[in-house]
């Protein structure tokens, strides 16, 4: 059986319901407040603005006769602790009440509700169209609310970035979205919905930023400015809306808000920043021998090795297919000596109609399974045939379901790679299989308040992997669990790594990894890549090598292709293609102790690893109107990734900095405090790549694996400014957790 799928296909963007249906809070009829907390009752219907600190609000709307809604979120990260603002006060005249904090001011109209956010400076961060809306089930108005919405002010020359792996433009406005978690198999640009769903989006406005979050898991539809220019529309399913806006005095100040109020990476193994080498699949125990045989014969660095679904007995999930892998362990034990570490994949679906089938049996003991209306387990097709689904929103097969990795571990497995978790479900009575996913009615757990699948689908991934890496975690407490997911919902980084999915062999595909991985940076989620070389389809030598080349400068840095096609290991394309993935996957391993600081900060500071050249620049006139796809790497370094076919030279817009920047490959300087555009040649084997001067970037000798051998020395790139200048450089032991008391 040979396991294609067939594209999605993909409706036009959801229609917003019409703004007439809906209510808005009208009248404020009375304010009451404490030291944290402001509610603005209108009538039957009230406002809750809860200051988590001097510039983070949350706000909930309570729609008449409804309450805020259940206090609970999967997304917020129950580590963060927020003391409240250091200051509060609130006054009223005849026309608005005012609500100051230590950094913002929130002014909102007694006779709408409607509100405005300022900075201290006095410049609008956010501002309220309709503002907080409903929608009754019912004509007559008074039945339960079927729909919220909010609607917001959008201005000349705003810019909205963020909601995850979309896939138009970094700045989204002019689009609307749909907010549904989907297998979407061989997507292209302008698909939509995909894999994730991740509802913030930071606007840049006047040199300002502003982040907006709305929280809900419910299939979202988000109009920023689509359906009239100067508006901005979300609109769910729902009774209660529950949103934050996130003030700072940077885009990245707003960044480390959001990673504040949805967490942080964890810290990963210091080899997950090596290069990882995939396909689906290598079939046999032979075959990914040999994979990891011509990698260190050609002297490709690698560390990690990837078993997609074939290595399983007919896809049952913690399984093996002894057949083609007789000897797991010793195969794992083998590749580990060579310095590899293991990956294997783990889908949802637990195939049901096999009653010799041990794990499947005892997701019934546990009644683990995603329940019918009337109490059954649901059934649906994925891989392995009928499936039964775990519940990962009950913490009770969570907690089942993490420690069925014991055998893979004591196997020597190093890493788990969750697919197929949108949940994907196939329906087989079209012409062709193609992937959807279960009916909206089916019962879910949802940490103990029982909802039906429609709330929890867009969260089912992330509790997939947190189930996974809790389980790691609990069954190897020393050990720093490597996960990645394909489906997501805000907060998931907290549970691990996260790539793009099917994308294609293509050169717009090459961009988009760009824009989708710089997209996901934006929206809280660090480590991030997209399958070099393209998943669909094949690429030619060059594109691999142009590939090759961006994904040594993105977090997740791994080659994968789909089933039936060609080899795309970097040799297949010839010696000038593999030397030169062999230079930029050397270059990423000479730049791993920067790498790894990065990943430091983003796991405690909270800061993106990659960074669109809007987040430092916010005000850059240039950026602003030719949206260049450079970005930087950290603070210093900034790649101009070659994005097109034959393109031999290009000309790179530097942005203004002071003492200007520093070519890494020729050590050429160009002043230009003012911004400057340079002209760069870009043979096939150059990666534009520069620094900014008053940096120190750390290199360390190639390692064929991060474990090959101690570095030892470490070269120090010290690029020049006038003046005196500070760098950061983090390293440990890269792997367990005694960082964390300072070792
Ligand atoms: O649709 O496990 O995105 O990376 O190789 C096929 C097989 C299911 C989809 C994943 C892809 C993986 C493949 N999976």
């Amino acid at each position: 059986m040979e396991l294609l799928g067939r594209p999605a296909t993909f409706s036009d963007p959801p229609a917003l319901k019409d703004p007439q249906g809906f209510t808005t809070l009208g009248a404020i009829t009375a304010v009451e407040h404490d030291k944290a907390t402001v509610t603005l009752h209108c009538g039957e219907a009230r406002l809750r603005l809860l200051l988590l600190t001097d510039d983070v609000v949350r706000l909930r709307v309570a729609p008449p006769g409804a309450s805020f809604g259940r206090d609970f979120s999967y997304a917020l990260d129950p580590g963060t602790t927020w003391h409240g603002p250091s200051a509060l006060t609130v006054e009223e005249n005849d026309a608005i009440v005012r609500i100051q904090t230590g950094a913002l001011t929130i002014q909102t109209e007694k006779t709408t509700c409607r509100l405005q956010i300022l900075d201290a400076t006095g410049r609008i961060l956010f501002a309220d169209e309709a503002g907080p809306a409903w929608e009754n089930a019912g004509s007559n108005g008074t039945d339960t609310v079927s729909h919220v919405a909010l609607s917001a002010r959008l201005r000349p020359g705003e810019r909205l970035f963020g909601l995850g792996d979309k896939t138009v433009t970094l700045d989204r406005r002019g689009h609307r979205f749909a907010l549904w978690n989907t297998d979407a198999f061989e997507y292209q640009r302008g698909t939509d919905p995909l894999y994730k769903s991740i509802p913030f989006l930071l606007s840049l406005h006047d040199g300002a930023a502003c982040g907006l979050f709305v929280d809900t898991t419910q299939r979202m539809t988000v109009d920023l400015g689509a359906e009239a220019n100067d508006r901005l529309r979300v609109e769910a399913p729902g009774s209660a809306l529950d949103y934050y806006v996130l003030a700072g005095a940077t885009p990245l100040a707003v960044l480390q808000q959001f990673a504040r109020l949805t967490g942080r990476t964890p810290m990963l193994p210091k080899w997950a920043l090596g290069y990882h080498q995939c396909r689906y699949s290598y079939r046999n125990e032979g075959e990914i021998r040999e994979v990891a045989r011509e990698l260190r014969a050609r002297r490709i660095p690698c560390d990690a090795l990837y078993f997609d679904i074939h290595y399983m007995d007919g896809f049952r999930v913690f399984t093996w297919d002894r057949d083609a892998f007789p000897d797991p362990a010793g195969l794992i034990a083998d590749l580990k000596q060579d310095g590899f570490q293991s990956i294997v994949i783990i889908d949802p679906g637990v195939k049901a109609d096999d009653p010799a089938y041990g794990i499947a049996r005892a997701g019934h003991a546990h009644d683990a399974y995603i329940k019918q209306p009337d109490g059954s387990p649901y059934t649906g097709k994925v891989w392995p045939g009928a499936c039964h689904f775990p519940d990962f929103t009950n913490p009770a097969v969570r907690d089942w379901w993490g420690p069925l990795h014991a055998e893979l571990l004591k196997q020597g497995v190093a890493g788990v790679w969750n697919d197929m978790n949108e949940p994907a479900v196939f329906i087989e009575d079209l012409e062709e299989a193609t992937a959807i996913t279960m009916p909206e009615d089916l019962r879910h757990d949802y940490d103990g308040h029982p909802t039906d699948h429609a709330e929890v689908h867009n969260a089912y991934g992330m509790q997939m992997l947190r189930a996974t890496y809790e389980g790691l975690l609990r069954l190897a407490p020393e050990r720093r669990p490597f996960t990645i997911t394909r489906a997501a919902y805000a907060g998931t980084q907290r549970y691990g790594t996260t790539w793009t999915g099917d994308n294609t062999s293509s050169w717009d595909h090459l961009k988009l990894a760009v824009e989708q991985c710089l997209s996901l940076s934006v929206s809280g989620t660090p480590f991030v890549g997209a399958d070099v070389g393209g998943f669909v389809g094949t690429p030619d030598g060059e594109l691999l090598a142009r590939w090759t080349q961006l994904g040594a400068l993105m977090p997740l840095f791994r080659n994968h292709t789909t089933l039936g096609t060609p080899p795309q290991e970097p040799w297949v394309f010839g010696e000038e293609v593999e030397r030169i993935c062999r230079e930029a996957i050397e270059l990423r391993y000479r730049l791993l102790p920067y790498f790894y600081t990065l990943l430091w900060e983003a796991a405690t500071d909270g800061l993106p690893m990659l960074r669109p050249l809007a987040l430092p620049h916010p005000a850059d006139e240039t950026i602003r109107r030719e949206a260049p796809l450079g970005f930087y790497l950290g603070s210093s370094l900034l790649a101009y990734p070659v994005l097109d076919a034959g393109q031999i030279q290009m000309n790179a817009y530097l942005p203004p900095v002071p003492g200007g920047w520093y070519d890494v490959h020729t050590g050429r300087h160009h002043p230009g405090d003012g911004g400057t555009v340079v002209p760069v040649e870009t043979p096939l084997d150059r990666l534009p790549l520069f620094v900014k001067a008053g940096s120190i970037v750390p290199f360390q000798p190639v390692l064929q694996h991060v474990e090959e051998n101690p570095v030892e020395e470490l070269t120090l790139h010290v690029y020049p400014t006038p003046g005196a200048f500070t760098a950061r450089l983090y390293d440990d032991a890269g792997v367990g957790w005694a960082f964390k008391n300072g070792d």
